[in-house]
């Protein structure tokens, strides 16, 4: 693969609505990716592996629980530094990303949100430092953009629960410790429980064959008369709003890691376009070359206020879940958009490993598949302004 001589466009000087934290977390992020990540991710990718050595250096740069409170061994950070550090990391894969995302907003935020103080001390801690990994099980293979209709289920047998049922696409579940799944109790409630490796009757078996967030370990979760401690139940919110909840939280985090996918598509282009030489000069001296590149950059811009205009809400408690999706829906596909047309622009060298391009391109339609597909978040979105509810 290329030198990594990514230089990142900021066309409107959004540096001056940063904080000195900002940019320090910020950079931080982008020099480690820089260092550790884009010289090894191609290979992993292309071998359909899981770099496992990134995970002390994602704990590092307070990848792992960025708001999550110092007491609790998370960095303490604001919401628009935890964009930032989502935003740098996708840059170099969204594979890398989605390992931080789920530890962070689907595993560490509902043990900090809906846990007990125990749970919190046993828990936390050791997911921030990366020491233990986790993953969360919402979606099973019948249920997916309707997680209401899940069947896994567990039942109260006086001194333990004993939980039965499948899930699938688990990001992290072939070599995550902990699994924060979500079950139907008796009465057909959902609730958080924490599932152990070693649990008997819990098994995660490894999903093959993506082409698509190859560097990331994607997996089923199968409980077979799992006898699960009434300690690991997650007492303080049930429901569906619940594991939505921790989608909120993620999908935010994803809005910003879409800008550093299209951010590195658009500067990779923009440095080819300049260097490669046809009817005698560079292809970027031609128009329709140019339209492409002025037209990426203006959507990135977009997507960077939009999103920095998010941050400064949900610092403020304001941002609402209809918001959240429009964010994670634009910018998502702003980032597929790019990086198809990015590389068409890097003609046949495009297609090869040699960029980082088509690797983005293949992530991204994960990306936007999963949190809520394209189309869900539309159907939000029209909810929210119509107030008529296409789902029911
Ligand atoms: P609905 O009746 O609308 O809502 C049920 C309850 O939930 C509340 N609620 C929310 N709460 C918090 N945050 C949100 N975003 C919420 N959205 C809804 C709602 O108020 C209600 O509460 P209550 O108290 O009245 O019961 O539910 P519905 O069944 O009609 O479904 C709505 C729909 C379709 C929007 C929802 O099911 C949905 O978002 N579906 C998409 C599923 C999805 O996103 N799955 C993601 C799985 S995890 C994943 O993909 C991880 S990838 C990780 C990685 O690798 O990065
Ligand atoms: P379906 O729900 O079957 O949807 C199929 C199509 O129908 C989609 O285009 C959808 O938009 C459309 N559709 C569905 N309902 C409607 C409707 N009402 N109106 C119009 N169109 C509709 N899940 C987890 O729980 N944890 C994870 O860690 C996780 N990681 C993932 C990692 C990867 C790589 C992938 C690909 C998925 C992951 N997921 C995870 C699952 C992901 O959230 C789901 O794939 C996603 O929610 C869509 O569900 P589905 O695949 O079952 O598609």
């Amino acid at each position: 693969m290329k030198p990594d001589l990514f230089q990142a466009p900021d066309y409107y000087n959004l540096d001056e609505l940063l904080t000195d934290e900002h940019k320090l977390v910020r950079d931080a992020a982008r020099e480690w990716v820089k260092r550790d990540v884009s010289p090894i991710i191609e290979e992993y990718a292309q071998r359909a592996e899981f770099p496992e050595q990134i995970i002390e250096g994602l704990a590092g740069i307070g990848a792992f629980g960025p708001y999550i409170p110092e007491e609790y061994g998370g960095a303490g950070l604001d919401q628009i530094s935890y964009g930032l550090i989502m935003q740098e990391i996708e840059r170099g894969d969204s594979g890398v990303r989605s390992t931080a995302s789920v530890q962070s907003s689907l595993v560490m935020y509902p043990i900090w949100k809906y846990g007990t103080e125990e749970q919190r001390q046993k828990y936390l801690p050791k997911l921030a430092s990366g020491e233990w990994m986790g993953c969360f099980g919402l979606t099973e293979p019948d249920h997916g953009s309707n997680p209401g209709g899940m069947t896994t289920n567990y039942k109260d047998m006086g001194d333990h629960y004993l939980l039965n049922g499948a899930k699938m696409w688990i990001s992290n579940a072939p070599f995550a410790q902990v699994a924060v799944v979500w079950a139907k109790n008796e009465e057909g409630r959902i609730h958080g429980l924490i599932v152990e490796r070693g649990m008997e009757g819990f098994s995660t078996p490894e999903t093959h064959n993506k082409w698509s967030l190859r560097a990331s370990a994607t997996g089923e979760l199968i409980f077979d008369n799992v006898k699960v401690p009434k300690e690991n139940l997650l007492p303080n919110k049930t429901g569906l709003g619940a594991p939505l909840g921790c989608l909120d939280s993620a999908r935010y985090g994803i809005a910003w890691g879409a800008i550093g996918a299209a951010m590195d598509c658009y500067d990779t282009a923009l440095r080819y376009s300049k260097e490669r030489t046809q009817f005698g000069k560079p292809i970027g001296g031609f128009q329709l070359q140019q339209k492409k590149l002025a037209e990426m950059i203006t959507e990135i811009t977009k997507a960077q206020l939009l999103t920095w205009r998010l941050g400064v809400l949900r610092n403020e408690g304001k941002a609402t879940s209809a918001q959240i999706s429009m964010a994670k829906r634009n910018n998502v596909d702003m980032a597929i958009n790019i990086a198809r047309e990015a590389r068409q622009m890097l003609g046949g060298m495009g297609i090869t490993g040699e960029y980082s391009i088509m690797r983005h391109m293949m992530n991204l339609e994960s990306v936007i598949t999963y949190e809520g597909t394209h189309d869900i978040h539309l159907l939000i979105t029209g909810f929210d302004v119509t107030g008529l509810n296409a789902f029911k």
